[in-house]
């Protein structure tokens, strides 16, 4: 159940917190990921940016279908592949030779972005945009040309026509360009456009400013995940902190730079047909929501449409089934009617359900708006055999940190009492839901 917050007089904030839109998106939870362009035709990951416009032919392509699936798997916004590392644009950039516009595809007029944000428009989703700044294709790629040409790229995205973007997704990676060259990244510039067209979106990467990359992309979060980040002396790619510390974040992180789990529901980022027969199975997205959103992170699930410019048939049923997992799994919150007190100056829970109920999940939530406090907690159920010492209290949880949302799943449990201990925390602990399944 949620508990109450706290009007005016309550907890002050403790460091660094998230700011609104922050928090707007943690609470999004779940985002689609979409990875199309010439790859998906020509079967490579890392297209060469050598392949000809007319590479890209959608033979049906149906952005509403993809808004559809995202909205109906419950899924809250999408992000796009707008250029991958190959240059190739799925819009008219005036800066670039590389786009739908050169392509036969609609005689040059189509406009995958436009489409797509309309669809979101229409199905009540948000619309986000993956740029990549490595270019296989710009000749210019690799002097300082290229970071004025890339900001040009970002802005003439983010001007409006696409109507609102709620995340820039940067990837770090920095590769050759077509003359063996690799580029230095204008950061600021690259932030400053952003910021200055789109003030409320999330800019993902390596090192936020907005999120972090959460250090793997096989959909894992670490247990101990905080929501704050040292950035001093790190970039982007490279010169990005190591894989542990993007797992786990610096507890005491100067800045609110969450993790985001990107994750595949294929083994490639790009549709394949011979990979129809590895979609992941139900089980595999249930460990991964539980490793994701479980811990503290926001899921952005990659599901890459077919040559037709579909969501393919075996993709979409396995959303959808995911979803009913879910809704059978955490459906029914068995402390929805609980008595919950607080106890010990506000550092235990006591929680009393109407009857014994026996549950698999604990799943706790902070108060992140006062910022990310809890460092260890354990969860105990008051022992219900007489056999046994009455009276007893019994961990059958522990953990680390908490965050946005933790959820702990645990071995069947039957109780009536149970109480949450926070054994560690940088202040105050501010819990805002305690729920059961
Ligand atoms: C990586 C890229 O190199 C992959 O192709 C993919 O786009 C993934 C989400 O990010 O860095």
């Amino acid at each position: 159940m949620l508990l109450g917050v706290f009007a005016g007089c309550g907890p002050k904030p403790y460091g660094a917190v998230p700011t609104p839109a922050q928090l707007e998106w943690q609470q999004m939870e779940y985002n689609m990921f979409v990875h199309f362009g010439p790859n998906t035709f020509s079967g490579l990951e890392w297209g060469h940016g050598t392949e000809a416009e007319d590479l890209f032919a959608p033979t049906e392509l149906d952005c509403r279908q993809w808004a559809a699936t995202a909205k109906a798997a419950g899924m809250k916004g999408i992000i796009i592949t707008a250029k991958h590392h190959d240059g190739f644009c799925l819009w008219p950039n005036p800066e670039s030779t590389h786009t739908v516009a050169q392509s036969s595809w609609r005689d040059g007029k189509g406009d995958v972005l436009a489409e797509l944000s309309a669809a979101c428009k229409e199905y009540g989703l948000k619309f986000g945009v993956y740029i990549s700044p490595w270019d296989r294709n710009d000749p210019a790629y690799g002097t300082p040309e290229y970071n004025g040409k890339f900001a040009r790229t970002l802005a003439d995205v983010h001007g409006g026509r696409y109507g609102e973007i709620f995340e820039q997704w940067f990837d770090g990676a920095c590769g050759e360009g077509p003359d063996g060259k690799k580029q230095e990244y204008d950061w600021p510039l690259f932030h400053s456009v952003v910021r200055q067209y789109s003030p409320d979106a999330i800019m993902f990467s390596d090192v936020g400013p907005g999120c972090r990359w959460v250090g793997n992309e096989r959909g894992i979060a670490c247990e101990t995940n905080w929501s704050t980040l040292d950035t001093d002396g790190f970039t982007p790619g490279a010169g990005a902190p190591p894989r542990d510390t993007l797992q786990q974040g610096n507890v005491y992180g100067a800045h609110w730079i969450p993790a985001e789990t990107d994750v595949s529901i294929r083994p490639g980022w790009f549709w394949r047909e011979s990979e129809n027969d590895r979609v992941k199975s139900v089980e595999d997205l249930m460990n991964i929501w539980i490793s994701s959103v479980g811990r503290n992170s926001l899921l952005l699930l990659n599901v890459p449409p077919d040559t037709r410019g579909r969501i393919h048939e075996i993709d979409s049923l396995r959303l959808m089934e995911f979803r009913a997992a879910r809704e059978a799994a955490f459906g029914t919150d068995l402390a929805e009617d609980a008595k919950i007190r607080k106890r010990n100056g506000g550092r235990v829970w006591e929680i009393e359900l109407p009857e014994y109920r026996t549950f698999s999940m604990i799943q706790l939530q902070e108060d992140i708006s006062l910022g990310q406090r809890v460092s260890s907690f354990e969860v105990q159920i008051q022992n219900f055999d007489v056999a046994l010492a009455t009276g007893g209290w019994w961990t059958i949880a522990e953990g680390t940190t908490i965050g946005y949302k933790r959820i702990i799943p645990i071995e069947h449990r039957k109780a009536r009492k149970l109480r949450v201990v926070v054994t560690g925390s940088h202040a105050r602990p501010v819990l805002s839901g305690i729920s059961l399944f």
